[in-house]
């Protein structure tokens, strides 16, 4: 069966209707669809978006994709609960894409002149944001001296018609491609699709090392070889089954304001590399969808870039400590907090975990250790934990002087503080957590199912 985005929808209105709502009212390309996803997320609700009357464009918007953990699963063949423990597995047995003809995304093709990008549902996303931007976007290039291909996201602002700004700023693959195509005078050939089955996204956003191919990480992830297709302009295959390819080229030596954007922080950022993106064709489907992910601090923007993150760090952990049980970068933290819960088995032990944390993970700023009665994916139980397992004085370490992520509005210069908490109880406690009998549990969920509230 083909898997693209539109399998994906399919799959949701059968099995998981309530995960997707479908917006029939006329939205704004200006704020409108931003403000559904956010007035929605205070309510706690992050279904999937589907736009079918944006203003004066032909064609729908989907937004808030990965919004929910369970959904990204959906997407990845995994369930919630196993999103970390089992990614290892999932990701390990990559499958190359697949070549084919038919390819769906060729429908409509633009070259040259012919393409006008203000002809397409590109929203604004933020009163602050510096105008347009593609975000949902996965960009799609090769290593100029190897080969190797490679897939990224990076922010793109609509300068022009057929000009792209565009910020490399947390320096992956991509930009190391770039830089030294530029060392040669050269142009990087690249190409962006947009509207993808959410295992291309996932391994959009996932850093393999710069020697592994991420189309290969997606077709593990889908189960089967991404069906690809030469792009018109440039160099490169892209998946067939996409609702829309950009093709083009980011140029050497050339510089041109880009910016601001509301990024995941929680606050605007111009923190760019100012590139520039000349686009020579457009693909697309007749009846395109496009795909968008609000930037800002969304719970879509935080848990795609961290559906790999967590288990990359965890998996490390668990190597040197099998005694540690489950860890979280929990939404209300940015990409700033952790909480890692173990089974202590020596004094100490819940702060050698967290120095471990610190040293693989640079964005990690505060960490909270805890003992595995307590779920570190509910705030409330880790809170409680740190209210009643905890001494500022005797459980609190510091560590001066280490890498931070750059968007922290708090850091001056590039070096940060780093706090480790150990809200674990110790080894002998004399505290007796409460908890109820399991007997009386298994009754009176069966008397609550009886009165429909299970
Ligand atoms: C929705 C989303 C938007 C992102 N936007 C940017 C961006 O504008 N600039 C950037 O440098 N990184 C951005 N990132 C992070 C990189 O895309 C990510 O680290 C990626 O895995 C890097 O891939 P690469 O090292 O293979 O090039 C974004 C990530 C996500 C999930
Ligand atoms: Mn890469």
């Amino acid at each position: 069966m083909t898997k693209d985005l539109r399998s994906f929808l399919d799959f949701l209105r059968r099995e998981h209707p309530e995960e997707i709502l479908e917006i029939k009212s006329q939205v704004d390309l200006e704020y409108d669809m931003t403000t559904y996803v956010m007035e929605l997320e205070r309510k706690g609700k992050f279904p999937l978006l589907f736009f079918h009357d944006v203003k004066g464009y032909p064609f729908p918007v989907v937004v808030n994709t990965f919004a929910s953990r369970r959904r990204i699963g959906h997407g990845i063949g995994l369930e919630e609960k196993e999103l970390i423990s089992g990614w290892k597995a999932r990701s390990s047995d990559r499958i190359p894409p697949q070549p084919i003809e038919d390819a769906p995304v060729k429908e409509v093709i633009q070259l040259g002149d012919e393409v006008d990008l203000n002809n397409y549902p590109i929203p604004v996303h933020f009163e602050i944001d510096g105008g347009r931007y593609i975000t949902g976007g996965v960009a799609i290039a090769k290593d100029p001296d190897t080969g190797v291909g490679n897939l990224n996201f990076t922010r793109m602002q609509v300068h022009g018609p057929r000009t792209l700004g565009a910020s490399m700023h947390s320096r992956g693959d991509l930009w190391d491609f770039q830089r030294r195509q530029e060392e040669r005078g050269k142009p990087l050939e690249i190409a962006v699709a947009i509207g993808v089955h959410p295992a291309i996204s996932v391994a959009g956003a996932t850093n393999l090392p710069i020697t592994e191919d991420e189309m290969a990480l997606a077709g593990a992830l889908m189960g089967e070889g991404v069906p690809v297709v030469q792009a018109e302009t440039v160099d490169l295959l892209v998946p067939a089954q996409a609702e829309m390819i950009i093709e083009g080229q980011i140029l050497p030596n050339t510089f041109e304001d880009e910016g601001p954007l509301g990024e995941y922080t929680g606050y605007a950022s111009s923190r760019s590399t100012r590139n520039v993106f000349q686009v020579t064709a457009v693909t697309h489907r007749k009846d395109m969808i496009y795909q968008d992910i609000v930037p800002g601090a969304s719970a879509e923007h935080l848990n795609l870039s961290k559906v790999s993150r967590i288990p990359r760090t965890f998996d490390s952990v668990k190597a040197v400590f099998p005694n540690v049980v489950d860890m979280n970068y929990p939404m209300s933290g940015t990409h700033y907090h952790c909480y890692v819960s173990l089974k202590q088995t020596i004094e100490g032990q819940a702060r050698q975990v967290m120095m471990l944390i610190f040293g693989l993970d640079p964005y990690i700023k505060h960490i909270i250790a805890v003992d595995s009665d307590v779920d570190v994916f509910d705030e409330k139980q880790v809170l409680w934990a740190l209210a009643t397992r905890f001494q500022a004085d005797r459980d609190l370490f510091v560590v001066p002087g280490l890498p931070s992520n750059l968007l922290d509005p708090s850091l001056e210069g590039k070096v940060g503080a780093k706090m480790g908490m150990d809200a674990t109880m110790g080894l002998d406690t004399p505290a007796i957590p409460i908890q109820i009998s399991s007997e009386s549990i298994q009754k009176i969920r069966k008397e609550l199912k009886d009165l429909g509230l299970e």
